[in-house]
């Protein structure tokens, strides 16, 4: 299996305009004409950074360590606090990338099997049409399952994605046990030698219990056909919803074991400043990030690329 890296500097600044209209340009209009920034300043920046998803425990520890570096007079220029600032919140993203080590492991497994899970509406089947699609470009064998046989539009609408990405699709009737489609899926792509395989999962069954107990039943199917799968398990979550992201990150955790986070519509919202939260909060990596709806619209998440787009920084161009 190949990875794949989908980076796209001015994509990314453009996706996340609403955030920086509410966080970075209320901090310059904060900053300008002040030749020093004095304590008053730096709370209201503390008080930008809350509202802008950042939360009180969060802004307030960003503070505390950007004070420590404010020792002279001369330290609390502008550029000087917006290059501390940055460097706080970069630090926060930063989570353990994998190691070249990890990266190697996974080139060599195949079939690489991903499951996607995630509440109703997040992004899920949008999302694996665009992973597909990279896989693919990069130059694997791609199929997906369609193991959301709850909705009816679903298999439909993971068809046209994956007609879109030139990938093959697994998909049975309505109604089917999601798991025996999810089963079907990976015994073909072991059988056909595929490189990668992405299971689609419903958001929405008939209650949550269901929901959870279903992706437990999914994920015992992978493991059934392939010892080991799946690979990883990508939590999509909505940037649209705010602190909310994080109360369904630790439901899903308590269920399933999730490898990484995949962060969607970050384009058509002002709350991006919640992706900080996400990360300071949980020890799983936010992997890719939706900026939006067309099938090049989803990127690595890189820290420091995320950060500077954020800043409108030019350093990446
Ligand atoms: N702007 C934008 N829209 C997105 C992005 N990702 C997904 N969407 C939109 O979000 C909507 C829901 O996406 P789906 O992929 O159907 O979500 P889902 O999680 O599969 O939904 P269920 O199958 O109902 O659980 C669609 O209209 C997508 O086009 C993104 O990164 N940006
Ligand atoms: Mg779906």
């Amino acid at each position: 299996m190949k990875l794949f890296n989908n980076l796209n500097f001015n994509k990314l600044k453009e996706g996340l305009s609403k955030t920086r209209n509410k966080l970075v340009n209320n901090i310059t209009e904060t900053f300008t004409g002040k030749a020093v920034i004095d304590e008053n300043t730096l709370n209201e920046l503390e008080e930008i950074l809350i509202s802008s998803d950042l939360s009180v425990e969060l802004s307030g520890k960003i503070i505390t360590n950007l004070k420590t570096h404010l020792k002279g007079e001369k330290d609390r220029t502008l550029t000087n606090i917006l290059d501390l600032l940055k460097n706080e919140l970069m630090q926060i993203l930063k989570t353990d990338e994998d190691s070249t080590e990890t990266k190697n492991n996974k080139e060599n497994v195949s079939p690489y099997v991903i499951l996607i899970v995630g509440v109703n509406g997040v992004g899920k089947t949008t999302t694996i049409g665009k992973l597909a699609h990279n896989f693919n470009q990069a130059g694997n064998k791609v199929i997906v399952g369609a193991a959301d046989t709850f909705r009816v539009a679903a298999n439909e609408q993971l068809d046209i994605w994956a007609k879109r990405a030139g990938v093959e699709i697994i998909q049975q009737n309505k109604g089917t046990d999601p798991s025996s489609v999810a089963f079907d899926a990976v015994r073909k792509a072991v059988d056909g030698k595929y490189d990668v395989v992405i299971i689609d999962t419903a958001g929405r069954l008939h209650s949550k219990v269901n929901l959870m107990n279903e992706l437990i039943k999914i994920k015992r199917a992978i493991e059934k056909v392939l010892p080991g799968a799946p690979h990883d398990t990508y939590l999509v979550l909505d940037a649209n919803v705010g602190q909310n992201a994080l109360i369904q990150a630790d439901e899903f955790a308590k269920v399933i074991q999730t490898t990484g986070l995949i962060l969607t519509k970050l384009d058509g919202t002002a709350k991006g400043g919640t992706i900080f939260q996400i990360c300071e909060k949980h020890n799983v990596p936010v992997k890719f990030i939706g900026v939006g709806e067309k099938i090049n619209d989803l990127q690595t998440f890189e820290p420091k690329l995320f950060v500077d787009a954020l800043f409108n920084n030019n350093e990446n161009q």
